[in-house]
């Protein structure tokens, strides 16, 4: 064990560097695929503080060189299993968007690897994304059962809108491909793959639980739909998302992470 743990000082999770004006912020828990648990999003959130008070002008927020995995998401051992909403104002999570969000500086995410759930929002919410080939992220919560909250969807929302602008803007026709580039197309296949690569994706979606994934699409239509939202809609929101981490589903998710199988959502 090393010397600052036998100390009882925790080594933090992250490292920190500040050079020519530039912060780095290095997720630095590769053993548990630098899940988010509260005690690195402390530990983040700490580097932030201190890379703003010491005049950074841009602040980089990568994982150390060569991971397979640049985050594996939310802890899944602090979802909370006991009819409680896991996903609040206060959840490490909700904290680290928000502090990305609100600090002044810059924030560029630098991917490599695969990046899970929540860690996907923590990237989506940086100012930009420079991502390496082969790099890959996954939204997560139709697997795990978990009813995403009104603020980690709109997140996903804000990084959409760019691409349209452009098309709006210049009314010029785009490719597949480019379209497939800015994110407005999710796949493009070559013909002859077209009809087993859209039922493949069917396929999967519906291995999925049923009430997230329609959670999700009812979030996102009341949430576009919607500019400010008025108590009626959130709470009708809420409501929906209760009854999912009050369901069986929810409970099937995380168990299903535990005993390393795949989910096998019941009813709908
Ligand atoms: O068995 P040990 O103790 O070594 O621990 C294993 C994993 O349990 C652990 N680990 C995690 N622990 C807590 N929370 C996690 N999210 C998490 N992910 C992994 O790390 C140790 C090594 O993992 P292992 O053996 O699975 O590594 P691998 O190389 O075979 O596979 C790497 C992954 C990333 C493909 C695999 O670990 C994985 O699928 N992890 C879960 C990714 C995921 O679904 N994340 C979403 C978390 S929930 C969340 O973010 C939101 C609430 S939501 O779902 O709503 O978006």
């Amino acid at each position: 064990m090393a010397a600052a743990e036998m100390l009882g000082e925790r080594i933090p999770l992250v490292a920190t560097s500040l050079e020519n004006d530039i912060g780095i912020i290095t997720l630095n828990n590769s053993k548990k695929h630098n899940a988010l648990s509260a005690a690195l999003i402390v530990d983040l959130l700490d580097a932030g503080k201190k890379l703003n008070a010491s005049g950074a002008k841009v602040v980089i927020l990568r994982a150390t060189p060569g991971v397979k995995v640049w985050s594996a998401g939310h802890d899944v051992n602090e979802l909370p299993t006991n009819g409680r909403d896991p996903l609040t104002y206060d959840d490490p999570l909700r904290q680290v968007v928000r502090a990305i969000h609100e600090t002044r500086m810059p924030v560029i995410a630098m991917i490599e690897g695969s990046v899970w759930g929540g860690a996907c929002e923590v990237v989506m919410a940086c100012d930009i994304v420079v991502a390496a080939e082969g790099a890959s992220f996954a939204i997560t919560p139709a697997k795990l059962g978990v009813p995403y909250d009104i603020v980690g969807v709109l997140t996903f929302m804000q990084n959409a809108v760019s691409i349209l602008k452009e098309m709006l803007f210049t009314a010029q026709p785009i490719s597949a491909r480019r379209a497939f580039e800015v994110g407005l197309v999710n796949q493009v296949v070559t013909g002859d793959r077209l009809e087993e690569a859209t039922m493949a994706l069917a396929a999967q979606i519906a291995r999925n639980s049923p009430l997230v994934v329609s959670l999700s699409k009812e979030q996102l239509r009341v949430l576009s739909e919607s500019t400010p939202l008025n108590p009626n809609t959130f709470e009708r929101i809420q409501s929906l998302r209760r009854q999912i981490y009050d369901s069986a589903h929810y409970q099937e998710g995380i168990r299903s992470f535990f005993e390393r199988r795949a989910p096998q959502f019941q009813g709908r």
